[in-house]
């Protein structure tokens, strides 16, 4: 049966896991990233307190189906990537999303805190965040793949050439 969060025809370099379809406004900004520069993932919902042992599983096979990082958001007291790390030696880059109490600062602080010896990537809260996990994800990929970086420097170079084409309205 075909696996409606995954790319048809493709093994997934990436595994995209959040908490919560909640965590999705925040999240699919990874996934865009994701899909911008082709790169083969898989997205779905993997709740460390309410899918312990599914989350493990996950973690324990990531490597064997071929995931070269996992990009993992939540909010709160955001468990889900430093208990995924503690189970894959696959890269995994922490994505605080925004909480409705602490605006995220609490899902910030959870993630970026693992003790010394079983890292998690940490990124920005939010959108930025999830979009920067994806670069860094298909950065990880580009290391042994020369037509991915390639992709990846053009895509600074927009971004240098957008920067150096701002006006500022200084006579508005
Ligand atoms: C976390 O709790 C999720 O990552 C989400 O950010 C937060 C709220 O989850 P829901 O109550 O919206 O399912 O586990």
């Amino acid at each position: 049966m075909t696996d409606p969060n995954q790319q048809p025809d493709s093994k997934p370099l990436v595994g995209v896991i959040m908490g919560s379809s909640s965590d999705w406004d925040v999240m699919q900004h990874a996934v865009s990233m994701l899909k911008q520069f082709n790169i083969p993932f898989e997205a779905q919902v993997i709740s460390a307190h309410r899918m312990p042992d599914e989350m493990f599983t996950y973690a324990e096979t990531a490597r064997s189906r071929g995931l070269r990082a996992i990009i993992a958001g939540a909010g709160g007291a955001a468990h889900l990537p430093g208990m995924v790390a503690a189970k894959t030696v696959v890269p995994v880059l922490g994505v605080p999303v925004p909480s409705k109490y602490l605006r995220g600062e609490d899902s910030l602080l959870s993630i970026v805190q693992m003790p010394k010896g079983v890292p998690v990537s940490t990124f920005a809260i939010g959108e930025a965040g999830a979009a920067n996990a994806a670069l860094t994800a298909i950065a990880i990929i580009a290391t042994v793949d020369d037509a991915l970086a390639a992709q990846l420097e053009a895509f600074r170079t927009q971004q240098t050439a957008a920067a150096k084409a701002m006006i500022l309205p200084i006579n508005e």
